[in-house]
């Protein structure tokens, strides 16, 4: 390849810049790992997607000469593009474990989004931005929003204003992106930001090419709730994966043949929903449970080839815990993770080892720090990782009947029950568990998850809405984002949930698999209904 299509890409191993890596490919580049120090200062165009904590960034990149390359790099004027915590590093210093000295090319501190004031944290979701006249990359962009995920971040001041191209508002007016000549550093992540995201990615890449376009003024705008299309994936008999979808938890046909429902192939579903305008698309091995060789594990190739194509992120959840497979080889759970990390994920996703993880904090009040949870956050940050409930209603006279939070239902119980408290379960809803979900999401919050994805077994696949009453827990018991999920089976039903809970995102399978109703109508209600949704 000419010099011309080439992208240096810094990546210093901490986590997942695949995307990154399908994204500049998907625009034509071929990308050139720097090694050295001196491949930083030989390039052409240099992209740094900072992935992981702020001390151990900058750690690594002391310690191999690449912070001083870096920083005559930038001084020089060279084009470049920094990424989430490519753009935070470029700051005198940062509170994330710290404070910890940045690269400080920018004056100003970074530091934690503050969620006293009713702000879920970390802020996860899409924004439109405010956008000053000098951007460049972002011209194109008026009001359109883009995908943000990150606990911290840099705030405007008299020093660094000359440095600011955009600001987002999220509680507080903070730095989206900075540009000053060719150098240009955004925090949210235009790889999964779909085709805007790509846009942005292009004009960078190809600065000559594009002509500068009027600037629309954005609408003030807040976190747009999300919509995520989920993909239920397993095996069927004859061991093709496949897209399916159960009935409160049970996949099988009723038929002679007992099959598993098979609704369609996981990476065409996926690149589907992406074109029809998902914000985010999960997988679950709803099978993960079982045992399998991570070597093989199928699911892996499904996000390898779907992160090709599909820019918005990934959640992927089944079987994130340790074990040792039918070969007698041992994982942990972060060796399972990191492996769906590399494979294209963006989030994983734990079920039953949650379960366990929060049972045995709440019995001991002690956080051992080695439970898969703990661990996956303390490395990928608490923003990578999503707990997933898979509760049960459990009816009751007296809410005073069990030790678990109880709520009273807008709908009674088939014996006129006022009361129910919401059993966790575990292996796919098979074994119920001595833990409410209300419990569990506030130990899972401590635990270090970033994101609650709250399904409820009563009402997976029945199209008559979503447990507003469990949501409404949910979402007001913990503060991290909480996705609600099952029984969506109407436009209006995303509505109800919108505006009667705190729910950040809804998720829905059976009426986008079946092709009952189209993300893109779900949008749209939302947007009649003056909900903010991305377009
Ligand atoms: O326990 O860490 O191995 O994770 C297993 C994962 O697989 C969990 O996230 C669990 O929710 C999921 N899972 C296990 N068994 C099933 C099953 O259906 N038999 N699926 C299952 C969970 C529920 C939702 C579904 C919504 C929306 N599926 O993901 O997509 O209910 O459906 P709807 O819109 O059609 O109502 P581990």
């Amino acid at each position: 390849a000419s010099g011309d299509s080439v992208v240096t890409l810094l990546d210093y191993g901490a986590g997942n810049v695949r995307s990154v890596r399908n994204a500049i490919r998907y625009l034509g580049f071929d990308i050139k790992d720097v090694q050295t120090p001196e491949d930083i200062l030989k390039a052409d165009r240099l992209v740094f997607p900072g992935v992981g904590a702020f001390a151990a960034a900058m750690d690594v990149l002391n310690k191999n000469g690449m912070a001083e390359a870096l920083c005559s790099y930038i001084e020089k004027d060279r084009p470049f593009l920094g990424i989430c915590l490519g753009l935070q590093l470029l700051f005198e210093s940062s509170e994330e474990n710290g404070p910890v000295n940045g690269l400080g090319l920018i004056p100003g501190v970074v530091g934690r989004f503050d969620s006293s004031n009713g702000f879920r944290v970390p802020h996860i979701g899409w924004n439109a931005l405010h956008i000053k006249n000098n951007s460049e990359i972002l011209d194109d962009i008026g009001n359109r929003h883009v995908y943000f995920v990150h606990s911290y971040r840099a705030m405007p001041s008299d020093d660094n204003k000359e440095w600011i191209s955009s600001t987002c508002n999220y509680g507080d007016n903070f730095i989206a992106s900075i540009r000053r000549g060719n150098v240009h550093a955004v925090q949210f992540h235009p790889e999964k930001s779909g085709d805007v995201g790509l846009s942005i990615l292009r004009r960078f890449l190809y600065p000559k090419s594009t002509t500068t376009k009027k600037l629309t003024e954005g609408k003030a705008s807040k976190l747009a709730k999300r919509v995520i299309a989920c993909l239920d994936v397993r095996a069927n008999d004859k061991g093709d994966l496949v897209v399916t979808k159960g009935d409160q938890y049970d996949v099988r046909e009723h038929t002679e043949e007992n099959e598993v429902r098979n609704l369609g192939k996981p990476v065409e579903l996926a690149g589907q929903y992406y074109i029809d305008g998902a914000d985010e698309v999960s997988f679950l091995n709803i099978t993960g449970f079982r045992d399998f060789p991570l070597g093989d594990l199928p699911m892996l190739q499904v996000l390898r080839y779907t992160s090709e194509n599909v820019f918005v992120p990934l959640t992927v959840g089944g079987g994130i815990r340790d074990f040792t497979d039918a070969n007698g080889r041992h994982y942990t759970s972060l060796e399972v993770a990191s492996e769906y990390f590399r494979s294209g994920a963006d989030k994983i996703s734990i079920g039953s080892d949650a379960v366990y993880a929060a049972e045995e904090y709440l019995r001991t009040g002690v956080k051992t720090g080695k439970t898969s949870l703990e661990q996956i956050s303390r490395v990928y940050g608490n923003q990578a990782v999503v707990v997933s409930i898979d509760p049960r209603r459990v009816y009751l006279k007296n809410p005073n009947d069990v030790e678990f939070k109880a709520v009273k239902l807008k709908n009674p119980g088939p014996n006129g029950e006022e009361y129910a408290w919401y059993q966790c379960t575990v292996n796919g809803g098979r074994e119920g568990r001595p833990i409410g979900a209300y419990e569990l999401a506030k130990a899972v919050e401590e635990l270090g998850a970033g994101e609650i994805l709250l399904n409820c077994i009563d009402c997976d696949g029945q199209g008559k809405g979503f447990d507003i009453d469990l949501i409404k827990l949910i979402s007001d018991a913990v503060s991290i984002p909480v996705i609600a999920s099952s029984g969506a089976g109407a436009v209006e039903h995303f509505t109800e949930v919108f505006t009667k809970t705190n729910a950040s995102a809804a998720l829905a399978a059976g009426i986008f698999h079946r092709k009952e109703v189209p993300v893109q109508s779900v949008k749209e209600h939302l947007l009649q209904e003056g909900i903010e949704v991305r377009i």
